[in-house]
């Protein structure tokens, strides 16, 4: 009986050891979960890229990180996100830089009349400028990669062909484009895009300018049948990571995410110019889209009423105490060098 009592004894206790024993090994097995909101609709690119890094990086750490993605702005809005992502309400955020101007003023430098040919060479660009200047306003995030929207172009209800038709003409604009769209006479109305679609239905605006792939993706090339091409400016678009969450990660986690930034720029960029390409097709074989190229001598005319933007851009940047010149310098010759030249 004493020994029965004992073998009894013994196995509790072994239960017991084994169930402490086994706890932390299975927690540490677990995957690390990690919230990315994001504010336009899922189907839209910065939504795509986001599917596509969170296939990476689950594929990448072999399970060990799990992704939760929130489209539509269902965890936070485009304003709200840089400082949702600061306070810890979403663990990943993504918005343009576009909509707070003030704020990134070296990474919006992107967004000044330079030409860029297309979004890769933009997100490349754009991506190194960060990398180069670090600049503080980011100091408090983890930036895991930025991207670019492909050069703005004008869609309305009616043609623009020449500064006249543009003059006061309503445009649904922000950031850099809206600056471009002032100077060429037009009156930019600043919204998000997820309010465009409404304003343009309500007549609020009569068009809008922005990169082309928005025709098909937003579905505006049901009511807006003219395009001009403008080749105007990008939106820079920033990917952020609240800073204890990144500190809090592995390693190798941090090490597979660092990887990822310059692929995911690039990746974006090229998913971006395929779309924009997609897109212009569609308007045209099932919408009816007219597209117009501006002639040499318009597009001359166009080009030196923008050209004072950068030189004001230099000399408020310079006011404020940063390395304008070498800024504008250092896009120009990383856009350069991206484009082949
Ligand atoms: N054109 C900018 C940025 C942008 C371009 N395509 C999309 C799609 C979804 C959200 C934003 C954007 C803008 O209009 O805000």
């Amino acid at each position: 009986m004493r020994k029965k009592l004992t073998l009894l004894l013994f196995m509790v206790f072994a239960a017991i050891i084994c169930s402490v024993t086994w706890t932390p090994t299975t927690l540490s097995a677990a995957p690390i979960t990690l919230t990315y909101a994001n504010f336009p609709p899922a189907p839209t690119f910065p939504c795509v890229q986001m599917e596509r890094w969170k296939k990476e990086v689950e594929r990448r750490t072999n399970g060990q990180v799990a992704i939760n993605t929130f489209p539509g702005g269902t965890l936070l809005d485009a304003k709200g996100m840089v400082d949702g992502v600061i306070a810890g309400q979403a663990d990943i955020g993504s918005t343009s830089m576009a909509y707070q101007p003030g704020r990134f003023i070296v990474t919006n430098a992107t967004a000044l009349p330079f030409g860029f040919p297309n979004a890769t060479v933009a997100s490349l660009t754009l991506w190194d400028l960060y990398k180069k200047y670090q600049p503080q306003e980011f100091s408090k995030l983890k930036v895991l990669t930025m991207f670019a929207s492909a050069p703005a172009n004008i869609y309305a209800k009616v043609p623009v062909k020449n500064l006249d038709d543009l003059k006061g003409l309503q445009l649904r604009a922000s950031g850099g484009v809206a600056q471009v769209l002032t100077a060429l006479g037009a009156t930019p109305v600043g919204m998000p895009q997820t309010e465009t679609p409404e304003a343009l239905q309500k007549g609020v605006v009569k068009g809008a300018a922005s990169s082309l792939e928005t025709l098909m993706d937003f579905k505006y090339a049901e009511m807006c049948k003219y395009v001009t091409f403008l080749n105007g400016p990008i939106y820079p678009f920033a990917v952020f990571m609240n800073m204890d969450k990144w500190n809090a990660l592995p390693k190798d986690v941090q090490q597979v995410m660092d990887e990822l930034g310059t692929q995911q720029a690039m990746w974006t960029g090229v998913y971006m110019d395929n779309h924009v390409n997609k897109s212009i097709a569609w308007s045209k074989d099932t919408q009816n889209v007219q597209f117009f190229e501006l002639p040499e001598q318009e597009k001359e005319a166009w080009d030196r009423m923008l050209a004072p933007i950068i030189d004001e851009w230099v000399k408020d940047a310079k006011a404020k105490g940063l390395p304008a010149e070498e800024i504008v310098g250092d896009i120009r010759a990383f856009g350069k060098m991206y484009a082949g030249q």
